[in-house]
Order: structure tokens, then sequence, then C-alpha cells
């Protein structure tokens, strides 16, 4: 997995707060290789780089975007900013805070007013593995090949889980 494992142009833009979010996004760029899904992932600050959010929303339908997976911590701010500047679906993923655990990014995150949706995930890794399952879903629609594939990783998945546990309990 890599930060850009882009094909001109990726349709899936992965942001961040910051690269400290890169651990938590990581998964959703691994289910995206996974899947054969392009993607471009760019750290993109609401509060640090205030004028680099704008630019990256403004223009992300322009750039060939299609959807947007959009992670942050705390005070998470960006994905609802983003949401706020394109039409593009948005699926938001909290990042787990060392101080609250990711509630305070899963409450920032979930609580957009009516009319600028921000599709929120479960915080953490779960949270960024299926912003990228949705992403690809979506995708998918006009995209039958890439069904094909979403359809395998799920019987994958499927045949993956063992009827009895192993081990001792
Ligand atoms: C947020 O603050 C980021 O999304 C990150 O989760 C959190 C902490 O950022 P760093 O201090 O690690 O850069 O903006």
């Amino acid at each position: 997995m890599v930060a850009d494992n882009r094909a001109e142009p990726p349709p899936v833009a992965i942001v961040m707060g910051s690269q400290s979010d890169w651990a938590t996004l990581a998964h959703a760029a691994e289910t995206l290789d996974a899947l054969g899904v392009p993607y471009s992932a760019r750290i993109v600050s609401a509060h640090r780089t205030p004028d680099r959010l704008v630019a990256f929303a403004k223009g992300a339908e322009a750039e060939g975007f299609r959807v947007v997976i959009a992670g942050a911590g705390g005070a998470a701010h960006l994905p609802g900013m983003v949401a706020s500047m394109t039409a593009l679906p948005v699926f938001g993923v909290p990042v787990q805070s060392s101080t609250l655990s990711g509630l305070d990014s899963l409450l920032s995150i979930v609580q957009m007013p009516a009319g600028v949706p921000v599709g929120t995930l479960a915080i953490g890794r779960a949270g960024a593995v299926n912003a990228a399952l949705l992403a690809a879903s979506v995708l998918a629609l006009s995209d039958r090949e890439l069904a094909g594939r979403l359809a395998g990783w799920r019987r994958a998945q499927t045949d993956g889980v063992a009827e009895t546990p192993s081990g001792s309990a």
C-alpha cells in the first residue's frame, strides 16, 4: 500500500488531518488496493492548512474524484468542511484519539446539520476499511468488473469464517 496508487485520474480521494492519521487511513488504502481501486491519499488539515482544505474540496470534482474518504481525530472538522464544499459523497472516518478514545472524533463527524451529509463510519480501523468498501460500492454501480471484485471480496470474507472456534477458550 502506498499513498498514491494513481491511475489518471483516481476516483477516490483519501484525505486526513495529520500524518498521525495515516496509520488508520492506511487501512482504507489497503482495502482499495485489494479491490483494485485507484486513490490518492493526502494530508489536508481543517485547522492547520485551511487554504489547502478549501482548494482540495472546491476542486475535488474537477480533479476527477468521485468519492472522498476523510479521516480526522479530536475536533474532527475535516469531513464536514469537505462536505460543505463539494457535492461528492463524503465518508467520514473518526480516528481514535489518545484523550477521549475517538468519541470526540465520532461526535464531531456524525452530528452534521441537515443538508450537509457526511456518511460517518465506526471509529478506527473498522471505519477505515468500511469507508473503502462503501466507496467501492458507489463506484461499482457503474463498473461491472469492480462489482465482481467486490462480490469476490465478500465471498472470501464469508469463506474465511470457521464454523467452530479453534484453540482453548
Ligand atoms: C486532528 O488532530 C488530526 O486529524 C489528528 O487526528 C489529531 C492530532 O493531530 P497531530 O497532533 O497528531 O498532528 O487534526
